[in-house]
């Protein structure tokens, strides 16, 4: 039975994750998931395979050097799959030390603990595998709406977050370079689906229709994200930790570019289709409520992904295209507003306040 450690498995992608491969793989996989339950960790996510005996949740900041090596120790883990990170590039520019200490050297204790447990007199264990789940961001950004990222596209990151990935896939690149380490690294385009916290576009956007607040829309809202549903990253994720031979890296996304006012207009339109006509909120929700506030410093222009690699050397191909995965965003929202109503009622009012400037 393959054991996995799945690192910041509470977060959005972590805990779509983990639901996924109980799905996909039911018993037959073990899965240890170590997150340090930050503002972003939310176990509610996880409560469909909380009970199961292959699933053990530990809550560790990946920063503890000690307690991660312990853990390597202790279980014969096969595949890591490292998610855990501070993940908000608006957080990086108000609190970058954070982003190195989890982001950089939270990375380099993981891939500590691994290389010891996994290493022999000639190389590495068979069967072992370290995926560390970076972002597009760490090619910077494309200037105007021509071209694409490729695996080959200089690293030239923008924000101290995109920084702090590109360092922590750079001490990876190192390990394969110098022990010949087996690891992967994936770089995903912007992610969206359920579970994901309410400071990322898509959600807050939902959040704030539905309560009739303003739809903060950074500067005059033409920077261009490319979106993937989280179900096609995390079946990526599981193809290269599978497939993906020692070193190579896969750019990962489905050719999906949106400005983002076309993303705040659909989330409007969406839930207008929507919403049942009885619903009191329809009332409050409608085209007026787009507001252009002040830009987002540093913002990258535009990112798109070419994930011809992935396609060509693994047959990995994104499955739902935005017009359904927005929908079924959506739907899932609207079925659970009350684990919105958890999660923005506490420190969240203040993140808000502060970052948008609020009274
Ligand atoms: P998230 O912020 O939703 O979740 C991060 C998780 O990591 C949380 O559960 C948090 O508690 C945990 N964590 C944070 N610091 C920790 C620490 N020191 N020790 C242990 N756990 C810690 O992030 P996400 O959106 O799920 O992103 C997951 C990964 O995917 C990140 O590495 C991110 O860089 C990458 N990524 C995200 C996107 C996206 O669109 N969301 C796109 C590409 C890549
Ligand atoms: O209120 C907002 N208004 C707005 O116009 C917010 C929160 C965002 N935006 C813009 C900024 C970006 O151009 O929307 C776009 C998307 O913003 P985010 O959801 O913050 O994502 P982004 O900065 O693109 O980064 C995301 O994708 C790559 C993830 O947060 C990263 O973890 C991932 O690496």
């Amino acid at each position: 039975m393959k054991t996995y450690l799945v690192t910041g498995g509470a977060g959005f992608i972590g805990s779509n994750f983990i639901l996924y491969m109980m799905k996909k793989y039911g018993d037959s996989i073990k899965i240890i998931n170590v997150d340090k339950l930050t503002y972003a960790g939310n176990l509610e996510n996880l409560k469909e395979v909380e009970h199961r005996d292959n699933y053990k949740f530990m809550k560790v900041d990946i920063c503890d050097k000690d307690k991660i090596l312990s853990i390597f120790n202790t279980y014969d883990i096969d595949i890591v799959i490292h998610f855990a990170a501070e993940s908000h590039v608006d957080r990086s520019i108000k609190n970058p030390e954070v982003f190195v200490n989890t982001n950089v050297l939270g990375t380099l204790n993981l891939l500590t603990g691994a290389k010891q447990a996994w290493e022999t007199e000639d190389g590495f264990k068979k069967g072992k595998k370290f995926v560390q789940v970076s972002t597009d961001e760490v090619y910077g950004e494309l200037e105007d709406d021509e071209g694409f990222f490729y695996e080959t596209t200089p690293l030239d990151p923008h924000s101290p977050y995109s920084a702090s990935k590109t360092s922590a896939d750079l001490l990876v690149k190192s390990y394969v370079d110098t022990f010949h380490f087996p690891a992967n690294i994936t770089r995903c385009s912007n992610n969206y689906g359920p579970y994901q916290f309410p400071e990322k576009l898509i959600p807050l956007m939902i959040n704030n229709a539905l309560n009739g607040k303003k739809l903060p829309v950074y500067g005059r809202g033409l920077n261009v994200r490319d979106w993937l549903y989280v179900d096609d990253h995390c079946k990526a994720i599981d193809i290269v930790a599978e497939g993906g031979p020692i070193g190579e890296v896969y750019n990962v996304g489905g050719h999906n570019e949106k400005k983002n006012i076309e993303i705040v207009n659909m989330v409007i339109d969406s839930l207008l289709e929507m919403l049942p006509e009885e619903d009191p909120r329809r009332k409050s929700i409608s085209h007026d409520l787009i507001t252009y506030v002040e830009d987002r410093k540093g913002h990258d222009f535009r990112y798109a992904i070419a994930p011809d690699k992935i396609k060509s050397d693994l047959g990995w191909e994104p499955e739902t295209p935005f017009a359904k995965g927005i929908k079924l965003t959506i739907a899932w929202y609207l079925e659970n507003m009350d684990w919105m109503e958890r999660i923005t009622k506490g420190e969240y009012q203040n993140y808000y306040k502060e970052m948008y400037r609020e009274d």
